[in-house]
């Protein structure tokens, strides 16, 4: 019986292996599997407004405030790609070394950040999952772990010491009511390991849809145009007014928890260039 069973199998094997040997060798062209790239395009703006201009670019929030940034950052990692069958292409998933960006408005280049990735197997891809800032996995990997990220994080001012770890979002700049004159300085991040330091972790992935398919080939670059509208920061789904009590925080206090919470809601694909 044992004997049957394995003779079939391997004979469903064998044809199998037949036929899709047949395939590849029909039609070589179509079944070209060539890994690609695609490129991130990160676009700060306030509501559909983009190119946010540092020191210059004013907002009033829902609670009347006039806010402007002098420092916009953030980091991004764990990008995941889904193709259109649900499957999930993961770019150097917790390797900070490979896998994770700073997006600075300071080196936005008209306006817009780039992030290169590479290696992208052939498909088409329907979404993507960002990562806003470190995963506590990526982190309790260790310094050494992720050397090159650190060291980068670090002169990019987008980390404490490794004890506290990284800086997820830094935002910084002047607000007021009739102008935007007192300075604020909000740093999201976590304090080191949240479970033994019983912190909350502002790690937030969001996953985002495509309106129109990004197809990946050798030929093809795809270039997904994100925007991100930093009104969500106080006025998003908790609306904020900056004073005395937060505009100097650093951490992960209640307030840079909602902060993070709000700002995890301002991306959207506005396009996708299939050139
Ligand atoms: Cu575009």
């Amino acid at each position: 019986m044992k004997i049957y069973k394995f003779l079939s199998l391997f004979f469903i094997a064998l044809t199998l292996f037949t036929l899709s040997s047949c395939r590849t060798s029909d039609d070589d062209e179509a079944a070209d599997s060539t890994p690609g790239n695609l490129q991130l395009k990160f676009e700060n703006g306030f509501n559909n407004l983009g190119d946010i201009v540092l020191n210059q670019t004013t907002q009033t929030s829902v609670n009347g405030q006039k806010h402007q940034f002098s420092t916009l950052k953030y980091v991004i990692s764990n990008i995941t790609l889904i193709d259109e069958n649900g499957g999930e292409f993961k770019y150097h998933y917790n390797d900070p070394d490979n896998g994770a960006f700073i997006i600075d408005q300071a080196e936005a280049v008209a306006g817009i950040n780039y992030i290169n990735l590479k290696e992208i197997p052939k498909n088409n891809y329907k979404k993507v999952r960002i990562g806003l800032g470190i995963s506590q996995s990526a982190y309790l990997l260790g310094q050494s772990g992720q050397g090159v990220f650190w060291q980068k994080a670090k002169t990019a001012g987008m980390a404490w010491s490794w004890a506290a770890g990284y800086i997820f979002t830094k935002l910084e700049g002047k607000y007021g009511t009739s102008s935007a004159t007192t300075e604020f300085m909000n740093h999201c991040g976590n304090m080191g390991n949240t479970s033994a330091n019983n912190t909350p972790d502002l790690y937030r992935e969001i996953t985002l849809d495509f309106p129109t398919t990004a197809r990946v080939s050798k030929e093809i670059t795809p270039s997904v145009h994100i925007l991100a509208d930093l009104n969500q920061y106080l006025s998003g789904q908790t609306a904020l007014t900056l004073d005395t009590s937060n505009d100097m925080a650093m951490g992960s206090n209640q307030h840079l928890v909602n902060v993070t919470n709000n700002i995890s809601k301002m991306f959207k694909v506005d396009h996708v260039h299939n050139d």
